[in-house]
């Protein structure tokens, strides 16, 4: 059929642009285990600001070639004092990493365009030379990295919020003053992902952290534990570890292959044996007295994995969860998402949050609201934003940024949203925390756009079974019929029928709510992935007048007294949002300025009234056993 024949070749493009050399190699699992081999590259990068792509291209516009001494990766200083160089690195320009540009200095607020960053560093092995491999780890780049070490080009990478890393050549890395520099373009462009326009700042830099990782030769590259069934006996753990290279016992590479893996939970004084089968191992092993994880109690095992060649840790926690009807069940129980939409932002510095006090500063503020359950809009936000809310006891909604209107005829626009699916998932796979990969936002309904978030849903499905995938869609809730339907044709293949509206907020005023219900054809959970209205913090009039407090109470309010109609299938929802956030589509000078001003927080971290509503309200159906 022609929809397999575009799964085919969607799956081919994307094969085919992963094989190339100058992308990424195979994404690392558990990089934050990894402390004893690496070392870290944050703190002060120099930088050229580069809008005309100087470093980049010849006066003819035509990419430099690598040796060429005008292109900004190779080293500047100049070999004969008749040389001519245009082009050096000082410390007069300088920026942190991680961290957006746009925040680190007034120039770059709105820079859209190449900023080249340099850093110098010296290396010592730490394993033997021939028996292992370095990496070069980015946490994430805002939007496309072109990364290079000592005029070498060790590789590119697009998505601005999942991790990706190069293999460094043994013949590249030096003992001292190595030239790492890295071309990072936030250029929004139509064919992206995300594209031209989204309702949040379009943050620019190395926004993440940057390791430098030595592994063996042979090393564990990723793994997966879950805990599959059943709840109630001994727990059964199943998964798979993957090597990054494999020899059968017959080629000449033998003695590269370890023969067995070894899974340890000392806490639970579990050891066990795994003869190493393939690339991949599957693993199954059952448990006794697991103590499972959940909202109430975050219990996590430290789990080592172990060759003979490769040692890694990880705090893993164990739960299952699926939608089941009605209900979505987790550990066999159903559950109710009591949860608050979060941008990856700082507003009181405005600036991307990446680090592990940004992570508690968020999720302890959407703690204090009463919440067990976070969707971390609309991207993947920092590891640490995940292992935090693993450790703290919040479920997770992540998501890529398929956002409105990408090009669903494209099949690269299909082959970059299907990289960064399986970046995030990759990443992400152990953490209990998360229980829906979400594959987009908004996405206006055709045969085409239903035809590729079909084909994502699938895959996040290949990739983890052991999670519900989901979208959040859109409904008319202006239609003016009394029962709105959720009946967006994707609704067939989610797990979890998700939903935004915002009734009382665009056209009309929160008494819409008295008369409006809600309902879905598809016999699944339904889930409201946005609601909210607006409210300048300290403005206070009568309700009627927007962006004043009373408006943002009334649009609590009366969606309080409507979630009371919701039918028998509703498992919770995600207001839109923990705390203003930066938006340059939001122009109003008065009550606006630059700002998306539906927080429940103010952009200062102050709680606007409406915060008490839902407060109140996430106590009260906790109390009642939700
Ligand atoms: C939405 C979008 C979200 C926006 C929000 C708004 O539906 O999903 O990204 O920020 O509405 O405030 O309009």
């Amino acid at each position: 059929t022609a929809k397999a024949q575009q799964k085919a070749s969607a799956a081919s493009t994307s094969a085919m642009i992963q094989s190339q050399p100058t992308l990424a190699t195979p994404l690392i699992t558990d990089i934050a285990g990894r402390t004893e081999n690496s070392v870290s590259l944050n703190g002060r990068w120099h930088y050229i600001v580069d809008p005309y792509e100087t470093g980049f291209f010849d006066y003819r516009y035509k990419e430099l070639k690598e040796d060429n001494p005008a292109a900004y990766w190779n080293d500047p200083a100049p070999k004969s004092k008749t040389d001519l160089v245009e082009f050096g690195w000082s410390d007069k320009y300088s920026l942190m990493v991680p961290g957006d540009w746009n925040h680190q200095k007034d120039q770059f607020a709105f820079f859209e365009a190449t900023l080249w960053y340099q850093k110098s560093f010296d290396f010592t092995r730490k394993l033997k030379k021939g028996a292992s491999k370095l990496f070069l780890y980015f946490g994430a780049v805002n939007y496309r990295a072109d990364v290079y070490l000592n005029g070498h080009k060790l590789g590119f990478h697009e998505g601005g919020f999942t991790p990706f890393n190069f293999e460094v050549p043994d013949s590249v890395i030096k003992a001292h003053d190595n030239n790492l520099v890295v071309r990072v373009n936030n250029t929004r462009h139509k064919d992206d992902v995300p594209t031209l326009n989204t309702d949040w700042w379009n943050y620019g830099g190395i926004t993440r952290s940057v390791d430098l990782v030595e592994l063996p030769a042979t090393f564990i590259q990723d793994y997966s534990l879950q805990l599959t069934a059943p709840v109630t006996k001994d727990a059964v753990i199943t998964g798979y570890v993957q090597l990054n290279q494999f020899s059968s016992q017959s080629s000449a590479g033998a003695a590269q292959t370890p023969k067995n893996l070894k899974v340890q939970i000392p806490e639970l004084g579990f050891s066990k044996v795994f003869p190493v089968t393939g690339e991949r191992t599957a693993i199954s092993f059952t448990l006794p007295r697991l103590e499972l994880w959940s909202p109430d109690h975050p219990k996590l095992y430290t789990v080592t994995l172990s060759t003979d060649k490769d040692k890694l840790s990880d705090k893993i926690g164990f739960r299952t969860v699926k939608a089941s009807g009605k209900q979505v069940l987790l550990n066999g129980k159903p559950i109710f998402m009591r949860g608050i939409a979060i941008h990856e932002e700082i507003p009181s510095e405005v600036r991307r949050a990446w680090s592990k006090a940004d992570a508690l500063q968020l999720l302890g503020q959407a703690k204090e609201l009463g919440c067990n359950m976070v969707r971390l809009a609309h991207y993947p936000h920092d590891e640490s934003m995940t292992r935090a809310a693993d450790s703290l006891g919040f479920l997770v909604w992540s998501e890529i940024p398929v956002y409105w209107t990408i090009d669903f005829t494209s099949k690269q626009v299909y082959a970059k949203a299907a990289r960064q699916l399986r970046e995030m998932i990759t990443r992400d796979h152990n953490r209990a925390s998360i229980i829906v990969w979400s594959v987009g936002n908004e996405t206006p309904v055709s045969p085409a756009r239903t035809d590729f978030m079909h084909q994502l849903i699938d895959q996040a499905h290949q990739l983890d079974r052991t999670r519900m995938v989901s979208a959040a869609l859109e409904v008319n809730y202006n239609s003016g019929k009394n029962v709105n339907e959720i009946d967006d044709p994707l609704g067939a293949y989610v797990d979890l029928v998700a939903f935004n509206e915002y009734l009382g907020w665009y056209g009309g005023t929160p008494d819409k709510c008295r008369t409006t219900n809600w309902a879905t054809p598809y016999n699944k959970p339904l889930f409201i992935s946005e609601t909210g209205g607006g409210a300048k913090y300290g403005f206070h009039a009568d309700s009627l007048t927007r962006f004043s407090e009373a408006y943002q109470v009334w649009y609590y309010k009366e969606l309080v007294s409507m979630l009371g109609r919701m039918p028998d299938n509703w498992v919770g929802m995600s207001p839109w949002v923990l705390a203003d956030f930066r938006s340059p589509k939001r122009n109003n000078p008065v009550y606006q300025e630059g700002w998306n001003r539906k927080g429940l927080y103010s952009d200062k971290g102050e709680k606007k009234a409406a915060f008490y509503i839902l407060q109140g309200y996430y106590n009260k159906i906790k109390n009642e056993g939700h």
